[in-house]
């Protein structure tokens, strides 16, 4: 058994500690030179960043942006909207913020709450704004730089009307921000056969608990209970 789950997971092309465990930026331009440009989230601003992807679908894993943020009540309101004419239409999801927001200028990690998938060909919206009452900068960099990878750049968006209408006017100002996916082929899916299921939670197990490097999904050379939470988000996700 243990042998035909092994050529299983060679058969997925997981190889120790590389690629197959997600992670693949679709999009980005961080981590930024945090020179002189910024959007200030307040008074109801709300900015967007689009991208448009290529040849393959892709699933989300997470969204990092480039905040700074002055007091602990401070609320992001990060979503993705799919596109309709050059703007910002369909709600598609509103992601989690991260469990620990901190205070001060950092990169941080929003995560979707359920699987979302990015279709070849399709444009979508990454849109920002703040609901609490601290302040809130999305950073960018001066001079601009543009996402780049393997989705195209498809627009700078601001509204100065309260949120949470989504923005419409272009703006020269290119935030910092890197969309996370998971990759053409889900990492949660160690079998390879295109559905995330108790096999392969199974397969994890049986890879964990032998030690096997396959196990190591933060790469950090040690298996232990900080890989099993990473697989366990992973597979909630389906990523
Ligand atoms: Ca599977
Ligand atoms: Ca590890």
């Amino acid at each position: 058994m243990r042998r035909a789950l092994s050529v299983f997971v060679a058969a997925a092309g997981l190889a120790p500690g590389a690629a197959g465990v997600g992670g693949e930026v679709l999009i980005g331009n961080m981590p930024g030179n945090d020179q002189a440009r910024s959007t200030f989230l307040e008074n109801g601003r709300i900015k967007a960043m689009g991208f448009t992807l290529d040849s393959e679908n892709a699933w989300l894993e997470a969204v990092r942006l480039r905040l700074d943020i002055t007091g602990p009540d401070v609320v992001p309101l990060v979503r993705i909207f799919a596109d309709a004419d050059g703007v910002p239409a369909e709600l598609l999801m509103t992601l989690n913020n991260p469990i620990v927001l901190g205070v001060g200028l950092d990169d941080y990690r929003f995560t979707p709450t359920s699987r979302l998938m990015f279709e070849a060909g399709k444009t979508y919206w990454l849109v920002v704004y703040n609901t609490g009452g601290a302040s809130l900068s999305w950073l960018a960099s001066g001079p601009s730089v543009t996402p780049q990878g393997q989705a195209t750049h498809a627009g700078s968006l601001y509204s100065s009307v309260s949120g949470p209408i989504p923005p419409i006017f272009n703006s020269p100002t290119l935030n910092s921000y890197e969309i996370v996916t998971c990759g053409p082929i889900s990492a949660a899916d160690l079998n390879a056969d295109g559905v995330v299921d108790a096999d392969d939670f199974f397969l994890f197990l049986e890879l964990f608990a032998s030690g096997d490097s396959r196990a190591d999904l933060n790469g950090d050379e040690t298996i232990d209970a900080n890989d099993f939470f990473i697989y366990l988000n992973k597979f909630a996700l389906g990523c």
